[in-house]
């Protein structure tokens, strides 16, 4: 990201960060992804039962990263997050076929919130790593990602473990995010 950008975008959030939530299904990777991007490294992770929460900072810009537990049980509880977000993560295990119905139903309920109807979209699909994992043309037809109406979207292929995608998913979340904020 530029140097000009990476001001601008600072001097409009001012001390305010952006909020952006983490969700998919159990085991997809979003504690991993959360920890990757805040510390750079990768941690190990137990399912996570209620959240987890960090401040992400990327080029001088502040991210309250909201890192929510997948399983069935708990996704209830994910529309208590839902106010003031600004972008969501979606994360996909691309090699858990098996579960790829159940990413999209989810990710539509998610769309058809009121809360998140400006909210920006971005898609992991992550574990590239893994033999068998479907690429980001796959997972896009697995999601149905063509069904989305009236809002930014992008998907990203990406490794937690090998560190690659969320950084370039990230970039383009924020030159969207950019001039929202812009027009607050
Ligand atoms: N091979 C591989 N494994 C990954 C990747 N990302 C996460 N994992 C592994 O997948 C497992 C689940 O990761 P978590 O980050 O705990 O998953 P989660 O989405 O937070 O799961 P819940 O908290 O239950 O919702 C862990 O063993 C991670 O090490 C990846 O990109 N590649
Ligand atoms: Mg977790």
């Amino acid at each position: 990201m530029g140097i000009v950008f990476t001001r601008l975008f600072s001097s409009v959030f001012g001390n305010r960060e952006a909020r952006i939530l983490v969700l998919g299904l159990d085991n997809a990777g979003k504690t991993t992804i959360l920890y990757r991007l805040q510390m750079g490294e990768v941690v190990s992770t137990i399912p996570t039962i209620g959240f987890n929460v960090e401040t992400v900072q990327y080029n001088n810009i502040k991210f309250q990263v909201w890192d929510l537990g997948g399983q069935t049980s708990i996704r209830p509880y994910w529309r208590c997050y839902f106010p003031n977000t600004q972008a969501i993560i979606y994360v996909v295990d691309s090699s858990d076929t098996d579960r790829l119905v159940t990413a999209k139903e989810e990710f539509h309920s998610i769309l058809e919130e009121d809360e998140l109807k400006g909210a920006v979209v971005l898609v992991y699909a992550n574990k590239q790593d893994l033999p068998g994992a479907l690429d980001d043309a796959a997972i896009t037809e697995s999601l149905e990602l063509h069904k989305i109406k009236s809002r930014q979207w992008a998907i990203f292929k990406t490794s937690a473990i090998k560190g690659e995608g969320l950084f370039e998913g990230l970039n383009w979340g924020l030159q969207i995010l950019y001039p929202l904020f812009k027009s607050l």
